[in-house]
């Protein structure tokens, strides 16, 4: 399997689906975690690393993995991202030949793929960096804020509305914790499984303010157990945001294509690679044929 070429291991696709399969297991193996399931706190390791893309001076992105070290790793916005860390860290000690920033990246992919999300192509050619090359704090989006704010910071990686919306649905998945971002509670009734449910829920459900000393969010009227961020409501405050969210609300198969598109190009934001574009690879999920 292995290819050797002047003694140096050239890791294949088959390769990285055994890590890709390796992170599969361990995601279901340890479903004490949260809901149940690691998946979305490492989709949002993967999205931070990218996350600090600047196109303007092509610094930040999910080359180098910089958040192994301070200061990144103690930016306010990374709050709690050790646990998906630490859950990577034996998956890189079992393939020592990955870099960090490729297994960050192939933990998001996995998470996306295993919490039956739509199938997201991969390259590999991350190269770890120093501690040099941390971003400065302040590059991740800040929840208390409106669109002028989203535009901003998701213009500043290239993005448009229809990909920052798309992007957003990742909110399907996981929840907020008081002990990291301050905020609480869930989306979605299923945050361990990729749906459209963000957008619907949004649209369909009344939501209010909640009442309490905690940083202000809203709450669904009915059932009193759902969340929703400030920058989530403005996806169907902004009439140029809520087409898409609509959109998407109405067809599961568009989200997927375009959340898969956005995150394709999120994850790849600011990497040197030597792999072409036509050369992405497609892992099998653990559930596959
Ligand atoms: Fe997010 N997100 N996110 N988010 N996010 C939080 C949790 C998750 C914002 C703020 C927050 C994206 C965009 C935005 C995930 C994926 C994505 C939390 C709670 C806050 C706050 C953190 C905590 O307390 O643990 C804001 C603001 C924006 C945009 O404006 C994008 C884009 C993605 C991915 C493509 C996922 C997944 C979580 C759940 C994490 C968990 O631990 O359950």
């Amino acid at each position: 399997q292995e290819v050797k070429a002047k003694g140096v291991f050239q890791p294949r696709f088959e390769d990285y689906q055994k890590v890709y399969d390796a992170i599969a297991k361990k995601l279901e193996d340890e479903d004490e975690y949260d809901d149940g399931s690691y998946g979305p706190v490492v989709l949002r390791l993967a999205w931070h690393c990218s996350g600090t893309y600047d196109k303007e001076t092509n610094t930040g992105g999910s080359n180098g993995a910089t958040m192994r070290f301070a200061p990144e790793s103690d930016h306010g916005a990374n709050a709690g991202l050790k646990a998906a860390r630490d859950f990577l860290e034996p998956i890189k000690e079992q393939f020592p030949w990955i870099s960090y920033s490729d297994l960050w990246i192939l933990g998001g992919v996995c998470a996306i793929q295993e919490m039956q999300g739509p199938k997201i192509p991969y390259r590999p050619g991350r190269q770890d960096r120093d501690v040099s090359f941390c971003t400065p704090d302040g590059r991740l989006p800040d929840a208390s804020k409106d669109r002028k704010h989203i535009r901003a910071i998701f213009g500043r990686m290239g993005f448009n509305d229809q990909q920052m919306v798309a992007l957003c649905g990742a909110h399907a998945l996981g929840r907020c914790h008081t002990d990291r971002s301050g905020y609480d509670g869930p989306w979605t009734f299923s945050p361990t499984t990729m749906t459209n449910d963000y957008y619907k829920l949004l649209l369909e459900e009344k939501w209010a303010w909640r009442k309490w000393n905690g940083p202000k969010q809203f709450q669904d009227v009915k059932t009193k157990s759902l969340m929703m961020l400030p920058t989530d409501m403005e996806l169907v405050k902004d009439k140029s945001f809520r087409q898409y969210a609509e959109k998407y609300a109405k067809d599961n198969d568009a989200f997927f294509k375009d959340f898969s598109e956005a995150v394709l190009t999120l994850f790849e934001l600011g990497v040197p690679f030597t792999q072409s574009e036509d050369q992405r690879w497609v892992f099998k999920s653990s559930f596959d044929e």
